[in-house]
C-alpha cells in the first residue's frame, strides 16, 4: 500500500529501534528517565524556551496547554479550521471547561491577522460576554493544507495579544515542516508563544509522542496535569530515545516531502473536475476538491484503495500527506491511480 492519509503513519527506522532496544530508562513519573530527560533538555534548547514535557500525544499536549493557560468559563479564540477545535473530540470543553470562538481569517489563506484576532477579544464584559482567556494558533495549518504561519506574523499576534493580558498557545504539529519551508528556525517561528506543542510522530517519523514547551511555571503545572489525565509513563525512555533520533535527523530531510507533495500536486491539479489551489502547497499537506469529477471523496478513495493507494477523504475534499516513508519513485503510480480513479473508469 502506498499510504497517504498522514505523516503519522511512518514506521521507526532501523535506528530508532536500536535506540529504543538500547535506552537507558528510569521512572519518569519521579523525573529519573535519563532519556526522556534528554529529549525534554534538548527539545526546550530548540525552542529557546525554559522546559519541556515529554508527552504521549499532539491532543494531549494540546489539551494540558489550554488547560494551564485559562480557567473555565473562559473563551479561547481559535481559527476555524484547527485541530484544537475540529479534531480532538471536545475535550477542551470537557477538561478545560472553556468555549471556544472560532474565528475565519480575513483573506480565507486561513493565517490569521491581528485584526481578525482582536475583534474576536472581549475581556471588558461580565455578564453578557465570556472573557477571552487564550489565542490558539497552528502551524502549519493542517485543514489549510499545510500553510505556513511567518515567524513576522507569528511574533507580532502573540506581542499584540499579550498586550490585551491573553496568553498565546502554538499547535506546532508539524513546526518542522514551516521552518524549512520558510528557511528559518522553530525557535524564530514559536518566539512570542508561551507554549509550543510539536510532534515527534509526525513527519519527524518517530512512532509516538510529542513535546510540549514553554516556562518552567507552565511546564510544572503541565507535568500535574498530564499525571491527572493519566499521561504519566514510567519507562518512557524507550519512545524517547526514537523521539531523540527524529528531532536530530529528521528536521533535515523535511523538503523531500514539500517537493514530492508538489509534484503530487502539479499532477493532480492538472486532472479533469478537480480544484487545487498550488499556492496553499507550502509543505507536506495537498488538499483538493473533486467536487467537479461528478465523483464523491468517498468513491474516489475506495477506488484509489483498490489500487494500493490510500487518501483521506471528507466532504467534497481529499487530503493526501507525503512523508518520510513515501518516495519520489512512487509519485507516477499516485497520479495514474488519480487519474482514472477521478474519471471513474
Ligand atoms: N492530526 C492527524 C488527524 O488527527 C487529523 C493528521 O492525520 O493530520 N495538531 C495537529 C495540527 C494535527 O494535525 C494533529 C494530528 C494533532 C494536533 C494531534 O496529534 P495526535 O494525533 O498525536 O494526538
Amino acid at each position: 500500500m502506498i499510504d497517504l492519509r498522514s505523516d503519522t503513519v511512518t514506521k521507526p527506522s532501523d535506528g530508532m529501534r536500536r535506540a529504543m532496544a538500547e535506552a537507558v530508562v528510569g521512572d519518569d513519573v519521579y523525573g529519573e528517565d535519563p532519556t526522556v530527560n534528554l529529549l525534554q533538555e534538548r527539545s526546550a534548547e530548540t525552542f529557546s524556551k525554559e522546559a519541556a514535557l515529554f508527552v504521549p500525544s499532539g491532543t494531549m499536549g494540546n489539551q494540558i496547554a489550554v488547560k494551564v493557560h485559562t480557567r473555565p468559563g473562559d473563551e479561547m479564540i481559535i481559527e476555524e479550521r484547527c485541530h484544537i477545535f475540529n479534531y480532538e473530540v471536545g475535550a477542551s470543553a470537557i477538561i478545560a471547561g472553556v468555549t471556544i470562538r472560532p474565528v475565519k481569517s480575513g483573506d480565507g489563506s486561513g493565517i490569521l491577522t491581528w485584526d481578525d484576532v482582536e475583534s474576536a477579544i472581549s475581556t471588558d464584559g461580565i455578564y453578557d460576554h465570556t472573557q477571552t482567556g487564550l489565542l490558539c494558533l497552528e502551524n502549519t495549518l493542517n485543514l489549510a493544507g499545510g500553510r505556513v504561519m511567518s515567524a513576522e506574523r507569528c511574533a507580532e499576534l502573540a506581542e499584540k495579544a499579550h498586550e490585551r493580558g491573553i496568553p498565546v498557545h502554538l499547535d506546532g504539529a508539524r513546526i518542522f515542516n514551516a521552518a524549512v519551508a520558510s528557511s528559518t528556525t522553530v525557535s524564530e517561528l514559536t518566539k512570542n508563544c508561551d507554549s509550543v506543542q510539536f510532534c515527534l510522530s509526525k513527519g519527524l517519523g518517530a512512532p509516538v509522542g510529542s513535546v510540549l514547551v514553554g516556562s518552567h511555571e507552565f511546564i510544572n503545572e503541565s507535568r500535574v496535569w498530564r499525571k491527572r489525565l493519566g499521561g504519566g509513563m514510567r519507562q518512557a525512555g524507550v519512545l524517547a530515545a526514537a523521539g531523540i533520533i527524529a528531532l536530530d535527523e529528521s528536521p533535515k530531510r523535511l523538503h523531500e516531502d514539500h517537493t514530492n507533495a508538489r509534484t503530487l500536486a502539479e499532477g493532480i491539479a492538472e486532472i479533469p473536475g478537480i480544484a487545487l489551489d498550488l499556492r496553499t502547497v507550502e509543505t507536506n499537506i495537498v488538499i483538493f476538491d473533486v467536487a467537479g469529477t461528478g465523483r464523491t471523496s468517498a468513491e474516489i478513495c475506495s477506488d484509489l484503495k483498490e489500487k494500493g493507494i490510500l487518501a483521506s477523504g471528507f466532504g467534497t475534499r481529499i487530503r493526501i500527506v507525503t512523508h518520510l516513508d513515501f518516495h519520489a519513485d512512487k509519485i507516477q503510480t499516485v497520479l495514474d491511480g488519480m487519474r482514472v480513479s477521478c474519471a471513474g473508469s
